[in-house]
């Protein structure tokens, strides 16, 4: 496309659409119709790549996942195609803040943190890999709730983001499909003799599928992201009379992660989780048919992935249909289920691994239960006399009156992998310990991965172009490439030029943070970032006890030299982890505490910007010159933003946890700043029990100054929140062992500052994270999802061509 093509097409659509001129439009019609124009634009290759699918028979992958986060899609779509130069100095030209287009989409922000972003990263690989890759989940209404801070405390708000349109999906009407709860499923004789199962009353639901292209870089190939949407079927209409019976089934997709707090919104969440399965499935099957190949080779041609257990039912439903619509054996459905089926484990959390009532999943999906019953009574009954019983007993799908989804992955599936190499050695040894006796040839790792092409190359132009003039492109598709930078360490022009280019981000930064919260911050300062999930092994409250103890510090002897730091916090709570929400208010109690001190004139700053979301990280990553990577090792099972941190220069601060072990084995020891107890240390104290928090605290003066700044008023208006963290730190023996690593945190944090001093030293070693960063690209994370997992290859195009 030119630019004058370009400008034409705009004009034309900004006519069309709104009825106005190009020269009185304003940035939000500018969006609509640049995102109609890229769309358009990409049509033809989404349309040719179902094609080259369909006819070649090719087999394809569907990650099935609850949640998807893929942020705002204009830049990256504009990027992927190859016209982001042109549509940027176009716009510009015409008068408009490109900036300002781009501001104008609403995050797709349809998941919770680094499980969804990874589902959306691996989209992202899978196309631009010309890998034949989708994604299937829920086209919620409402997308992750909006953060705002209220007097210190975290308020949330609907996320609306459907009102203003989405340009980017297509809705399907033609392949929407049903989907069946309730009711009561008997099984009847049929004149061969056998059993089929027949259901009655049951309550019919609509699935709609809404598509999105994702597009590939600089191929042509764009593959779906099929969402699913409920309504209430037109043969159903006269069951639904009442608003409040509709707005019933309307809920099932309203929003992400209802509170599971209450009954009702538990039974919303497990209807979500078949709804989309059933829908997906379904759908496979029904894309299956259409290759006209016998139904006994269909995992041939499809596999399935599982992202957590959110999606365990893709299992039985897999088996329902092959059972009762194909009507296969048992022992066939089974093997053609497993084959088809692989599953991630994403947590070690065991307060976060999903189990459902019996009751609840009998009564509200009756069918289902009755096959993960003989799916658990098959476990038990060929296992029996093989092993133990203690161990059948605990690795059985059904016990007591609750269902273990992850069992019923781990049994269902011929693959589980956990996230980071610690992560899987763990299940391995421990968390899945009884099932790896069991199926060893099962387990495997795959070390998570991120997308450069958004964290980078998107996120932050200045870095990207430097690495191009430094090392040439070839880096954008081979981020391995990346390495040669390795080569420029001692060069002092490239290393003061890198040095610019974080510079000019954190002047960014900097504004974006005046602008938001009115806090002034010195971009010469340590831009010191936490941005994740808040969550209690994630520690974000060791940070502050290290931000209280620099603050007595400097309160003590107000002339010591101290290195200036800016502490920048991203992070949302759920909306009913109460304590998490205490540590919210806490840091932004101490954050109005030090900011606004004159003692500490400007040399300490802690801001909390609000609403953290993929867009926000995509302006403090570029920034920073920290990644703070600290919870208690063993429970991050890999983490993702300490890859994008580590691309973009930032130095961790890191415990031996996740994939921060990998980024040490990487950069090597003297790039990175570890530090706290390791694995084995942690389990230790869990075997002998004798972790004792107060002990720690008795024996250290500084510690008891920082705890008692929570209680005694130092930190004011956080009366019970204070007294909530306390008592975690000290009645309930601090589970995170925050206290047994303060002191080395603290540690390295002092070398840390003396480090950033020497900017020669702190440059290159920054460099040296960037070059590296390259192995933790989710395109060779998902190529080994391919060839391991999925078994999915590119279409050959030349074979294509030949035939
Ligand atoms: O998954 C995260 C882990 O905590 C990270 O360590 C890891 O890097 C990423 C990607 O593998 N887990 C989540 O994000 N989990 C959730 O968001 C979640 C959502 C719903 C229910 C339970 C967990």
């Amino acid at each position: 496309m030119t630019r004058e093509e370009f400008i034409e097409d705009l004009r034309n659509r900004v006519r069309e659409s709104f009825a106005m001129e190009l020269e009185t439009a304003t940035p939000n019609e500018l969006f609509v119709a640049i995102g109609q124009i890229v769309r358009a634009c990409y049509a033809k290759s989404w349309h040719n790549t179902r094609q080259r699918y369909l006819v070649n028979k090719q087999r394809q992958s569907y990650y099935f996942s609850i949640e998807f986060l893929p942020g705002r899609m204009l830049k990256s779509n504009l990027m992927s195609l190859g016209l982001l130069d042109m549509v940027r100095s176009t716009v510009e030209e015409l008068g408009f803040e490109f900036e300002e287009v781009l501001n104008v989409e609403n995050d797709m922000a349809l998941g919770n943190g680094g499980l969804g972003r990874l589902a959306s990263c691996f989209l992202d690989c899978l196309a631009s890999r010309e890998l034949p890759g989708n994604g299937n989940g829920i086209r919620y209404d409402y997308g992750l709730f909006k953060q705002q801070f209220v007097d210190g405390y975290q308020v949330e708000l609907p996320d609306a983001w459907l009102k203003s349109g989405n340009v980017w999906e297509v809705r399907r009407e033609s392949e929407a499909v049903e989907v069946r709860f309730g009711g009561n499923v008997y099984m009847q004789p049929t004149k061969d003799g056998k059993l089929k199962p027949v259901a009655e009353n049951e309550r019919i639901l609509r699935a709609i599928p809404y598509d999105t292209g994702v597009v590939g870089y600089h191929n042509d190939t764009v593959n779906t992201l099929r969402l699913w949407s409920v309504e209430v079927p037109e043969s159903e209409e006269g069951k639904y009379r009442s608003i409040e019976e509709r707005r019933m089934v309307e809920d099932l997709t309203a929003v992400l992660y209802p509170d599971d707090s209450n009954e009702q919104g538990r039974l919303t969440r497990l209807s979500q989780e078949y709804f989309f399965v059933s829908a997906g499935i379904q759908s496979i099957v029904r894309y299956y048919k259409k290759l006209k190949m016998p139904i006994s080779r269909i995992n041939e041609y499809v596999a399935i992935h599982i992202n957590d257990t959110h999606p365990a039912l893709c299992i039985p439903e897999m088996m329902r249909i092959l059972l009762d619509e194909f009507d296969l054996s048992w022992e066939k459905s089974w093997g053609l289920t497993v084959s088809m089926m692989s599953y991630t484990n994403h947590t070690i959390m065991q307060e976060a691994l999903e189990k459902w009532p019996l009751q609840m999943v009998k009564y509200h999906l009756p069918r289902m239960f009755q096959i993960i019953e003989e799916i658990d009574r098959r476990f038990v009954t060929n296992l029996t006399g093989l092993y133990p019983d203690d161990l059948i007993q605990r690795t059985r799908i059904i016990q007591g009156d609750q269902i273990h989804m992850a069992n019923l992955c781990i049994i269902g599936s011929h693959s589980t992998n956990g996230v980071a190499k610690l992560h899987s050695d763990l299940l391995k040894s421990v968390v899945l310990h009884d099932f790896y006796v069991l199926y060893p040839e099962r387990f495997n790792n795959k070390t998570n991965g991120i997308t450069q092409r958004r964290w980078l190359q998107q996120a932050n132009e200045p870095l990207a172009n430097l690495i191009d003039k430094t090392i040439g492109t070839s880096w954008r598709k081979e981020p391995t490439d990346m390495e040669r930078l390795m080569n420029y360490c001692e060069d002092n022009e490239v290393l003061v030029a890198f040095e610019q280019a974080k510079q000019q981000n954190k002047l960014a930064l900097a504004k974006y943070i005046e602008k938001t919260t009115n806090i002034k911050v010195q971009p010469n300062a340590i831009f010191d970032v936490q941005i994740k999930r808040l969550h209690a092994y994630k520690r974000q409250l060791l940070n502050l006890m290290h931000i209280l103890k620099c603050y007595f510090d400097l309160k003590d002897n107000p002339e010591m030299d101290f290195v200036p730091r800016v502490w920048i916090f991203g992070a949302k709570a759920a909306p009913s982890y109460t304590y998490a929400k205490a540590i919210i208010k806490a840091i932004n109690e101490v954050a109005n505490l030090i900011n606004h001190d004159p003692i500490i004139n400007d040399r300490m700053k802690v801001v909390f910007l609000e609403n953290y979301n993929v867009s926000l990280a995509e302006r403090i990553i570029p920034a920073a010159d920290v990644s703070e990577q600290i919870s208690l090792a063993t429970k991050e099972a890999s983490g993702t933003s300490n890859m994008k941190l580590m691309s973009n220069g930032a130095i961790t601060v890191a415990t031996m946890d996740g994939a921060n072990v990998e980024i040490r084995a990487a950069v090597g020891d003297e790039n990175i700043y570890t530090f706290g107890l390791t694995e084995e240390e942690v389990y230790r104290y869990y075997e002998q029990g004798n972790y004792s928090a107060q002990a720690i605290y008795d024996q250290d003066p500084v510690i008891q100054r920082v705890l008692n700044a929570f209680v005694d008023g130092t930190i004011p208006n956080i009366q019970r929140e204070g007294q909530e963290i306390f008592d975690s730190l000290l009645r309930y023996n601090d589970e995170f062992f925050l206290l047994k690593d303060f002191v080395p945190y603290c540690q390295v944090q002092a070398k840390l500052s003396q480090d950033y001093l020497n900017r020669e030293k702190w440059q290159k070693m920054s460099l040296i994270n960037t070059a590296k960063s390259g192995i933790f690209s989710a395109d060779y994370t998902v190529q080994r999802y391919a060839d391991d997992i999925w078994q999915i290859a590119p279409v050959d195009l030349h074979k294509e061509k030949r035939n």
